[in-house]
């Protein structure tokens, strides 16, 4: 027993809450009027201001009323803030609260969540508050909100209006990384048991017997996606699935979404900026059909889950699995591009100390990455502690990515973590790394 461990869980806590909760205000009430608040900005997302109450909502329910058994403050309100009851397209025509209503209830449920923290048993006891895993679950919830505001942001038709922030270079002397590295064939512990704010479809920790692959050193950069553009790739059926040609017919894409070309060559918009492609960064908003197809073109495959997890985490010189690339030290602004720190991808090399075992570079942040693996429970699945987090959405409609993006918050980003999304979708802050078989070729 540790008599002073619960204490500091406790500033964690508050901490952890609270830097949500400015990165939330950044998000919303300090970047925008009203106006452009309760705006649908696009059918594919929530209004703004629809995101702000349900993070709200989502703390009422889970750390007020669950977690310490205390009195409802706005039951009325949860059906508006259920997104099951609404799809995203439909929220904006709901009687929502307004940005300044959103923000007293927000505040309101705060100050409650803050006097009840204080009292708040971590264990043993209910699982719910072993380890503080409600809290966690919470303030992990607010950061993927916030994720899902940056890309409403991102379609906005308006301009500039978040900080820009660092412009992450490669560090001075950083060897550009490039290539593949061999992972042998054997097994490794994917998932986990053990750390204590991972969500159910993360656990439990189990061995996977992979064969020998080849994995990319780093994500496909603009510059290559060009290349495949150049060589008539969005034109050549080859490379593409069923259902991928399904959708370049329907869509008529031809490039990643956010890009115009001109005589000058490929811009892109960012966030309300529109600027040159850089070639060394990974190239991001791009479906799963199209890193498929890229994949294919360049010889290649997307990794499996199991192969990215395994290229993450395995560490041939122990045989254990870390928590990231790097080894178990939660993430610094050397091991990754994470939380918003600059709006946009790092270019290749930029995080040598992050790299893994096996020599993979720039696993965690930058680029969600698509595997080409469904969506499922691992073995001894247990829903917790609601089925709607995870299990409503396995099966063959979604596809799992990994690693988090430059958008991830540290809190949500870890070498087990999983996250899923239709094939097609191309708003996420995604792009990909390919892999092959070792005996191919
Ligand atoms: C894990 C990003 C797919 O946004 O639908 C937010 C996260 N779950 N509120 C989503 C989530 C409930 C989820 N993703
Ligand atoms: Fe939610």
């Amino acid at each position: 027993p540790d008599p002073g461990g619960a204490d500091r869980l406790r500033e964690r806590i508050a901490a952890e809450l609270d830097s949500a909760r400015t990165r939330s205000r950044g998000l919303t009430v300090d970047a925008l009027a009203d106006a452009a608040l309760v705006a649908q900005h696009s059918p594919l997302m929530s209004p703004l201001v629809w995101d702000l109450a349900h993070i709200g909502n989502y703390e009422e329910q889970w750390l007020l009323r669950a977690a310490v058994g205390g009195q409802a403050l706005r039951p009325d309100i949860d059906v508006l803030y259920d997104a099951f009851e609404n799809p995203r397209a439909s929220r904006v025509e709901l009687p929502l609260l307004s940005p300044e209503e959103a923000v007293a209830y927000n505040e309101r449920v705060r100050s409650r969540v803050l006097d009840t923290l204080a009292d708040a048993r971590f264990g043993p006891g209910p699982a719910l508050l072993a380890d503080g895993f409600v809290y966690g679950m919470v303030i992990q919830h607010e950061h993927q909100h916030d994720e899902t505001m940056l890309a409403t942001h991102q379609l906005r038709a308006d301009g500039p209006l978040l900080p820009e922030g660092d412009a992450a270079g490669a560090p001075p002397g950083a060897r550009h990384p490039g290539g593949e590295v061999l992972v042998d064939a054997g097994p490794f512990t994917m998932g986990t048991s053990a750390d204590p704010w991972t969500y159910d479809n993360e656990r439990p920790a189990h061995t996977v017997s992979l064969p020998a692959f080849h994995i990319d050193v780093r994500a496909v950069s603009n510059a290559e996606y060009q290349e495949f553009m150049a060589a008539g790739g969005y034109d050549d059926p080859r490379w593409w699935s069923e259902d991928g040609r399904a959708w370049l017919d329907r869509t008529g894409v031809r490039a990643p979404a956010f890009w115009t070309a001109d005589g000058a060559g490929w811009q892109r918009r960012r966030f309300g900026r529109v600027e040159p492609v850089p070639p060394d960064e990974p190239v991001q908003h791009v479906c799963c059909h199209e890193a498929e197809a890229y994949a294919r073109w360049a010889g290649k495959r997307l990794p499996t889950e199991a192969e990215w997890e395994k290229a993450a985490r395995y560490d041939p010189a122990t045989g254990r699995s870390r928590r990231f690339p790097w080894g178990d030290a939660e993430p610094g602004p050397d091991h990754a591009n994470l939380g918003q720190r600059r709006l946009g991808p790092a270019a290749a090399g930029a995080h040598p100390a992050g790299a893994s075992p096996l020599g993979v570079h720039q696993l965690i942040g930058d680029v969600w990455e698509w595997t080409s693996t469904d969506f499922h429970g691992y073995p001894g699945f247990a829903a917790f502690p609601y089925r709607e987090y995870s299990e409503v959405f396995f099966g063959p409609g979604h596809k799992v990515l990994r690693g988090g993006s430059w958008a991830t918050h540290a809190t949500a980003a870890r070498g087990t973590f999983r996250n899923w999304d239709l094939p097609v979708r191309r708003q996420i802050f995604a792009g990909f790394r390919c892999a092959r078989d070792a005996e191919a070729r």
